[in-house]
């Protein structure tokens, strides 16, 4: 191996060393400590330390990093006290997830480290994200993230990359290329030679990286920060490794044939750099030994530290309590200067109030800007708001949710349009996997308003007629709400986008133009968790949300005998139990209607939540009215048929007369 010093300094030269060595020595002891049973999983960086060391060392320590499961030189490097990592591996309190996340799963803020998810990918969108915001907030800085070459295979690469080119964001992309994704070697993985080839596609840059050589990362990686610090774009780089242990330690090498694991022992980077700075006698054995056991009393030193520390307690309350980050809502009054204006418009203007409250807010998705929307929601905004704050996205959805987690990791806040609520299924992986479990993890929040477009009776077929708030309402760490009138729709959304948590935010396309309301005038805001009793009776309770309410309003205009309590829930995610229960006590019948398909709805829990709080107040079995269970039709008639109109009337008669 060649090493050329260029015009690095003793000291850098040597500080370089050192980092690699320490995760290597960190690694030999875990690889003990495994054989003894000390410790569970271990993914193993062993030959691949100077592509972690070599690009964390090139940034600056304010610019944000995100390494996967073999970067333990990312950690050491950004200096991250050895106990609390160990402690982070132990699943104790001195860790960074108290015991909720595993091994190199946690984002630090204080190190400018934002880990993966198990999923790979959408740690891209991520960096996507982080860089915009530097953007935006023209910071010069760069954003670095990594990814295995296996990773590369999943859309989340594409979409990723796409993005960043689109949008010329400062993110250097590192794929750590080390011959297999588990068992699966390169050529079952891709079909071209050179990874970085596909950059040409995507319209960036790209270089080849000898990754076992420290010197050749960490100089070529500096010249690229310092290049992209001045003029922000995307680079794509590939680093040529090898993984010289299992895919984890139970999983063993056996497919990997033994020539190319003794070839690549002869790259190793920590030998072959020693080698060369003991040749140039700018290091000794003697030093060395001095710096192994340095490191070595480090490591035992903070070994005892996480082994004395006590297991993680906590309590059920304690976990609660860590799902959300706690928000302080403020009450924003609705001034009595209203206009009377449809639903769609209601959402539009809470949003622009909304944008001009939030300096730090950013709207994406596909069509938003110049166009408006599909259904216009945003048309005037790129005038009032610019360009950079509401922002067209390509058909990536995955990639912008991610870049919505990395605008919030990154001090911003985002909405994100989807242009029909069905094809956030392309964008579900960041959303239940990543909004929702990132505060619980590891206290980070995701500032991030989706908002969702749903919802049938508008002959518009399976897949722009769903209503999927059933998909979300079962994952904790989301919030949902659905509103049915325009007054609520611009209050909810303004506290939507105001709470730190991540938010779907359903807006029934039917109701759009349909449905008018006195809306007021000013920015205000409505507590999420309040359904709002728009009916009283004595005779029964109806629970719905959404298109439901308005279809309950007209059925009881046909039933004028009928006093009933009508509870529109407006939230699902937290939801009123408080308000159903006081009603159903009073009434003693349920009936719930859902446009959604029955089964696991939001219908159901209710049922069976109310079944158990009030059974003894119970005079009548609840009823739940939903849609057919199949997917929504296209003729009208078919789904006129599909939909539970017809059949809510029918049990409301049979509820009434039970
Ligand atoms: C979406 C998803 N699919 C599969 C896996 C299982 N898995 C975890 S790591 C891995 C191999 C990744 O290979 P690569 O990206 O090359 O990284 P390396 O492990 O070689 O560093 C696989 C298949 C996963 N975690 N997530």
């Amino acid at each position: 191996m060649r090493y050329h010093v260029g015009d690095f300094d003793k000291d850098t030269l040597l500080r370089l060393y050192e980092l690699m060595l320490k995760p290597r020595m960190i690694e030999e002891k875990m690889l003990i400590l495994l054989r003894q049973g000390k410790i569970s999983k271990w993914f193993s960086g062993i030959g691949q330390e100077a592509i972690s060391v070599g690009v964390t060392a090139a940034l600056k320590s304010e610019e944000y990093i995100l390494p996967m499961h073999r970067n333990l030189g990312v950690f050491t490097t950004r200096e991250i006290p050895l106990n609390r990592l160990f402690s982070q591996w132990q699943g104790k309190a001195s860790g960074f997830t108290k015991g909720r996340d595993r091994s190199f799963h946690f984002g630090s803020q204080e190190h400018k480290i934002v880990g993966m998810i198990s999923h790979l990918g959408p740690q891209l969108g991520v960096a996507d994200g982080i860089a915009l915001a530097d953007l935006i907030k023209k910071k010069k800085r760069v954003t670095a993230v990594f990814t295995g070459e296996g990773a590369t295979s999943e859309g989340d690469f594409h979409e990723a990359l796409n993005v960043a080119s689109v949008w010329n964001l400062p993110v250097l992309f590192c794929i750590e290329n080390n011959g297999y994704g588990l068992s699966t070697p390169t050529k079952e993985q891709y079909n071209c030679e050179h990874l970085v080839d596909r950059a040409k596609g995507y319209g960036m840059e790209s270089r080849i990286i000898d990754g076992n050589n420290i010197l050749e990362v960490y100089s070529k990686v500096s010249e690229l920060c310092k290049a992209l610090r001045k003029r922000p774009r995307p680079v794509l780089l590939e680093f040529k490794t090898f993984r010289m242990r299992g895919h984890e330690e139970a999983s063993g090498t056996k497919y990997v044939p033994e020539k190319l694991m003794k070839q690549w022992a002869k790259k190793d980077p920590i030998s072959n750099y020693e080698d060369f700075l003991l040749g140039e006698e700018l290091l000794s054995k003697k030093e060395i030994e001095a710096l192994r056991s340095k490191i070595t009393d480090e490591i035992n030193t903070s070994l005892e530290l996480a082994f004395n520390e006590s297991a993680m307690e906590s309590s059920s309350s304690k976990e609660l309590e860590d799902v959300y980050q706690s928000f302080d809502y403020k009450y924003i009054k609705p001034n009595k200067e209203t206009k009377n204006i449809r639903f769609v418009d209601a959402i539009s203007e809470g949003l622009k109030q909304a944008m001009s409250t939030h300096d730090n807010l950013v709207i994406m998705g596909q069509d938003v800007a110049e166009y408006g929307g599909v259904f216009k929601i945003t048309e005037g905004f790129v005038k009032e708001f610019g360009k950079q704050r509401v922002r067209n996205t390509p058909i990536c959805e995955s990639a912008i949710v991610s870049a919505g987690m990395g605008l919030s990791i990154n001090g911003m806040k985002a909405v994100v349009e989807m242009q029909f609520a069905d094809f956030v299924s392309s964008g579900f992986n960041p959303v239940v996997n990543y909004l929702a479990k990132v505060h619980y993890r590891w206290g980070q929040n995701a500032d991030v308003v989706i908002r969702m477009p749903c919802g049938g009776g508008v002959g518009a077929g399976p897949f722009h007629s769903q209503t999927n708030e059933a998909w979300f309402t079962k994952t904790p760490g989301l919030k949902v709400v659905y509103p049915a009138f325009p007054i609520d729709a611009k209050g909810l959304l303004t506290t939507a986008i105001n709470d730190p948590n991540p938010v779907l935010f359903f807006e029934h396309k039917g109701l759009y133009r349909s449905i008018y309301g006195d809306v007021p005038e000013n920015y205000y805001t409505l507590p999420l968790g309040v359904a709002s009793l728009i009916k009283e009776g004595q005779a029964l309770t109806i629970v719905t949300y959404g298109a439901g309410v308005h279809w309950a309003l007209e059925t009881l205009t046909k039933m004028p005998e009928l006093e009933a309590d009508l509870i529109d829930l407006r939230t699902l995610q937290p939801l009123d139990w408080d308000a159903i229960y006081a009603s159903v006590q009073k009434t003693g019948k349920l009936i719930i209607l859902q446009e959604d398909s029955l089964f696991g709805g939001v219908a159901s829990d209710i049922a069976a939540q109310v079944t158990e709080h009030c059974f003894e107040y119970l005079d009548a079995p609840i009823k739940r009215v939903a849609s057919l269970e199949t997917p929504v039709p296209f003729a009208k008639n078919l789904e006129n048929e599909y939909l539970p109109k017809q059949r809510f009337e029918e049990a409301l008669k049979a509820l009434q007369a039970y």
